[in-house]
């Protein structure tokens, strides 16, 4: 399957995506009718693991809905499940070296690249579906262009070697993890201080100058909206669970004022 976030993000569509925390392939399905661009297999926060995540990712095909996963941990194993589960690009989680990122790509993307291990499996359809008729080096040329490796930069010492990790070949873009960086910068949930302020301008630059996106995550939508006219690339808004509480909640409300009225 083209990877159609790729491509939007390519095009300067401003993507906008969300997180899936709620593990069930009917919460995809609901999704894939938003108008959403993308979603986020939490493999991080969420309960699920690559075996559930696989049933996500089918759901998520017949609904026309990119998905993306966030791993659960840099291991060959989190990131090789998958991707070879048929997800379309990983978000990798707690990154604070740039010798994590190499290995990362070295788990991720084929030779040349990196170390990737080739075996049939569902993203080809064990290998009978695209781009199956082409060489093993082809093949293998095809995921490392289609499937996106996205570090996220939510540490200090991920933002203090920004610019070398966003410039590293296999590093397709970068993903901001607000929470976790201004926590571990000393300024938990301050999104305005003028250093998160001047942090997100530093990590924003680095992708572009090495000519890669960079998505940012809030759960604020002035916020998204604010975050495309800064210039970053995609938007993650929020997870499945929260949306579908404040949702509720608004309804709710609303029916008990009209009912009142
Ligand atoms: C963060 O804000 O730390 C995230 O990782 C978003 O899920
Ligand atoms: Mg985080």
């Amino acid at each position: 399957m083209k990877n159609t976030l790729k491509k939007r993000l390519e095009q300067k569509q401003q993507p906008i995506g969300t997180f899936f925390e709620l593990g069930s392939p009917g919460v995809v399905e609901a999704l894939g009718r938003t108008g959403l661009d993308f979603i986020i297999l939490d493999n991080e926060h969420g309960p699920f693991e690559a075996e559930s995540t696989r049933d996500f990712v089918r759901a998520a095909e017949t609904a026309n809905l990119c998905a993306l996963a966030r791993v659960r941990e840099i291991s060959r194993p989190a990131v090789l499940k998958l991707l070879d589960v048929g997800v379309q690009g990983l978000i990798v989680p707690d990154v604070h070296t740039v010798e994590q990122v190499r290995t990362l790509i070295s788990y991720a993307k084929y030779a040349p690249l990196g170390k990737r291990g080739f075996c049939p499996s569902r993203k080809d359809g064990w290998g009978f579906d695209e781009p199956a008729a082409q060489s093993v080096a082809e093949q293998m040329a095809y995921w490392n262009k289609e499937t996106l490796l996205i570090p996220q930069c939510e540490t200090v010492g991920a933002l203090e070697h920004i610019e070398e990790i966003a410039a590293l070949e296999g590093v397709d873009g970068i993903f901001i993890g607000p929470f976790d960086l201004s926590i571990s910068m000393g300024i938990p949930g301050q999104f305005d201080h003028k250093d998160f302020r001047a942090a997100l301008e530093r990590i924003r630059n680095a992708c572009h100058q090495a000519g890669k996106f960079c998505i940012y995550f809030t759960v604020n939508p002035n916020l998204a909206a604010e975050s495309f006219r800064q210039g970053f690339d995609g938007v993650a808004y929020s997870l499945d669970a929260s949306v579908l509480i404040q949702a509720y909640r608004d309804i709710l409300a609303q029916i008990r004022q009209k009912t009142n009225d």
